[in-house]
């Protein structure tokens, strides 16, 4: 695959299956991407070497996933100029709520585009919409896959 565009982080492997989800999504619009499993508090080390990087290798748009108290696309956000997508991930004690939250209640400054829990294909669709800004291959993308839609 050729140069990432879309850097997709998990802060668990158990978030993997829901966000096989935006891998599928970029695939079928040929978004290269990369995707890294780096938790906000067990490997914050980790994490900031790779959002603060996530620039200078290319990377366009961000889109992190986590669950309970999901701070990783703050942290994310914190260390990169490129726009972060939050996915919030359900969990078994609040339903997701508390990722959630966690997520969409970013303070002024440090915004990050948190979508539905379990969002994972709008995660992929709104990172496509983000390059389609700038990208008309990707723009005719979105533009064909919603005329799809509508049929
Ligand atoms: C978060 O806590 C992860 O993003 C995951 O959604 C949740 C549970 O992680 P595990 O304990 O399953 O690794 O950090």
């Amino acid at each position: 695959m050729s140069q990432p565009l879309v850097g997709i982080i998990l802060g668990s492997k158990s978030d993997l299956e829901v966000m096989q989800g935006a891998v599928k999504q970029l695939e079928a619009f040929d978004v290269p991407h990369e995707l890294l499993i780096a938790s906000a508090h067990r490997n914050p080390d980790k994490v900031h070497a790779w959002a603060a990087g996530a620039a200078g290798q290319g990377m366009k748009v961000i889109i992190a996933a986590a669950g309970k108290a999901a701070h990783l696309a703050g942290v994310v956000a914190a260390f990169t100029p490129l726009p972060v997508i939050a996915v919030p991930m359900k969990t078994s004690d609040l339903g997701g709520l508390d990722s959630l939250l966690s997520m969409v209640q970013m303070p002024t400054g440090v915004p990050v585009a948190t979508v539905a829990i379990n969002g994972a294909a709008n995660a992929a669709i709104l990172a496509t919409q983000i390059l389609g800004a700038a990208d008309e291959g990707f723009r005719k993308k979105i533009e064909d896959f919603k005329a799809q839609m509508a049929e």
